[in-house]
């Protein structure tokens, strides 16, 4: 009798073992990148060195900005809280190789979702976060009040490893004008340059010249041309190969743009689980198990919505009210005239 109770509990110990060691197995397997993030307890996340709006630290090192808002949701829908995540500064030359090293797992930074980037690169575009395109700066002073006031020998002031770098090749070649570029990896270099006057004109993301132009000793003295020459849809990239994480990421950018078509705020999240609307209840948890589906608790898109807000939240905040952007643009939402719509999560 004990012997055969001793051999039922040995069986009953490797059983559990077994579980055990599977699940593990299931969730390394499920996602590497989830995993470590969970093991870890902070997401790392590549940013720029800093563009207001965007990804910016202020003087204590806090980081804001919509791009910055995308790893918060990362963090708050993973680790349950949005303060949770590692920025690292990167340059436009430095950001793809930091995602493909694994030295951060969420790149959220003003990066244009092209075909060789996405095709020849270990990385893929989960989304779009804000629709953009590459525009010039010029003094009030020289009198050019469009790209058709450019003449041969103009000196364009630009960030290397850049799709502007490529587009600008394109534009005054197209144009035939002749040009001289002066370009610098460092941002901060290039806004400095320009500012002293080492050249005619600055170009790059019509977002970047809004939000370059505020650190500018007179940004008054300075206007934006009307033409925008170039399609620039900026979104976060995550690295080939983890597709739960690809998910994660996607849907918690997704998450934060419906919930503002929803009407999903900070503030009212919490007392809209019992809304009569299943998409809304869906969205805050209290119908559905979209959760589990990501690999996730079922709070995931709540924690996200109560912490980081939703996009029209975050948008206000960071690049309507800084001055930066005022106007939505295409950054509105579908339903009202703009390009934003996502997927639904359900
Ligand atoms: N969207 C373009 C340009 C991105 C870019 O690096 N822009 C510069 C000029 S706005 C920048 O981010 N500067 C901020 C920084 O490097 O910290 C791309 O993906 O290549």
């Amino acid at each position: 009798m004990i012997k055969s109770l001793k051999k039922f509990s040995i069986f009953l110990a490797s059983v559990a073992l077994l579980v055990g060691l599977q699940s593990e197995a299931f969730a390394a397997k499920k996602s590497r990148t989830l995993s470590k993030t969970i093991k870890q307890d902070h997401v790392k996340c590549g940013v720029s060195q800093g563009l207001p709006g965007f990804s910016n630290a202020d003087a204590a090192g806090n980081w804001t900005g919509i791009d910055v808002d995308v790893c918060r949701a990362v963090a708050a829908a993973v680790l349950g809280d949005s303060g949770k995540v590692k920025f690292t500064p990167l340059t436009a030359k430095e950001r793809f190789t930091a995602l493909s090293s694994g030295e951060v797992d969420v790149l959220a930074r003003n990066t244009t979702w092209t075909l060789s980037r996405d095709a020849d690169l270990n990385l893929t575009f989960v989304g779009v976060n804000f629709y953009d395109g590459q525009g010039f700066m010029v003094r009030k002073s020289s009198g050019i009040t469009s790209t058709n006031g450019f003449k041969n020998g103009i000196s364009v002031c630009t960030n290397t490893g850049t799709t502007t770098e490529l587009n600008m090749r394109d534009f005054f070649n197209s144009k035939k004008i002749s040009y001289e570029p002066v370009a610098f990896e460092k941002a901060d270099e290039v806004v400095q340059a320009y500012d002293a006057g080492r050249c005619d004109t600055y170009t790059t993301d019509k977002s970047g010249l809004a939000a370059q132009r505020t650190k500018m000793k007179n940004p008054d003295e300075h206007i934006v041309l009307p033409e925008t020459i170039s399609k620039e849809p900026l979104g976060p990239a995550v690295r080939h190969g983890d597709q739960v994480w690809e998910d994660i990421v996607r849907w918690s950018l997704f998450a934060m743009i419906e919930a503002e078509e929803y009407g999903i705020t900070s503030a009212n999240a919490d007392s809209l689980k019992t809304s009569e609307n299943p998409q809304i209840k869906r969205l805050v948890g209290s119908e559905g198990e979209l959760g589990t589906l990501l690999g996730l608790g079922n709070d995931w898109s709540l924690n996200i919505i109560k912490q980081v807000g939703n996009y029209g939240e975050s948008y206000k905040r960071n690049i309507a009210d800084t001055g930066i952007l005022p106007a939505r643009g295409p950054n509105a939402l579908w339903t009202n005239g703009g390009l934003l719509y996502v997927a639904p999560a359900r």
